[in-house]
């Protein structure tokens, strides 16, 4: 089976087809299924946003398309920021200031209120119309400083739980092993095999 990841971000890309490599070997970025198009994320929550997402790649090139809408919810920011977490500091996708801005806002904050989850939902729509939902969550919790060089997005101020160390001083597949993204994706190749 063909598969498009219905996504900009070449880090997605990049874990999503070492996870699912040997599942689907026609995996396309839209890059490579000729498409370049930027689809504006109006739902409200994960799961709305991954529907718009693979629904729009689905209908334009008439291939399954796999969406991921993903973010990071911190508990004593009351899940913040949530769906807005690629655009926390106002501008799309500057990591580097969304961790910032993150940073400042659990300035004094003890080391048992950082806790924090990464969450994913991902949604498969066929071109006939199907539609499969999978949700993934990683916990953990938000470090003082960054830690480490991998990974993207807030992964340096992110302390995992799962591993003991930061996700981005973890290897892309000890991430992947227990990562949202991980997780999810293993949830929908299980249904996928069903
Ligand atoms: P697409 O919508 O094109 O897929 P995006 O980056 O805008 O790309 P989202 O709207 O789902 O994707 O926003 C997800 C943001 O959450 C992402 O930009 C990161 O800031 C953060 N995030 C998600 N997964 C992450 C991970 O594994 N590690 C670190 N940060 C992550």
């Amino acid at each position: 089976m063909e598969l498009v990841l219905a996504t900009n971000n070449k880090n997605k890309v990049k874990e999503m087809k070492a996870m699912l490599g040997k599942y689907f070997p026609d995996i396309l970025s839209m890059g490579e299924a000729g498409l370049q198009i930027e689809i504006e994320e109006t739902g409200s929550t994960f799961a709305e946003n991954a529907y718009i997402k693979a629904c729009a790649v689905c209908e334009k090139t008439g291939k399954p398309a796999l969406a991921d809408d993903s973010g990071l919810r911190v508990d004593f920011l009351c899940g913040e920021p949530g769906i807005y977490s690629a655009r926390y500091a106002g501008v799309e996708q500057n990591d580097a200031k969304n961790i910032e801005k993150l940073l400042e806002k659990m300035k004094g904050v003890p080391q048992e209120a950082r806790t924090a989850d990464f969450t994913t939902t991902l949604c498969l729509c066929f071109p006939d119309g199907r539609v499969l939902y999978t949700e993934g969550n990683t916990s953990g919790r938000i470090l003082t400083e960054k830690r480490g060089e991998n990974g993207f997005g807030y992964d340096p101020v992110f302390f995992s739980f799962d591993l003991q160390k930061s996700f981005a001083e973890a290897t892309e597949s000890e991430k992947n092993a227990v990562s949202h993204r991980g997780r999810a994706l293993q949830k929908m190749v299980s249904l996928l095999e069903e």
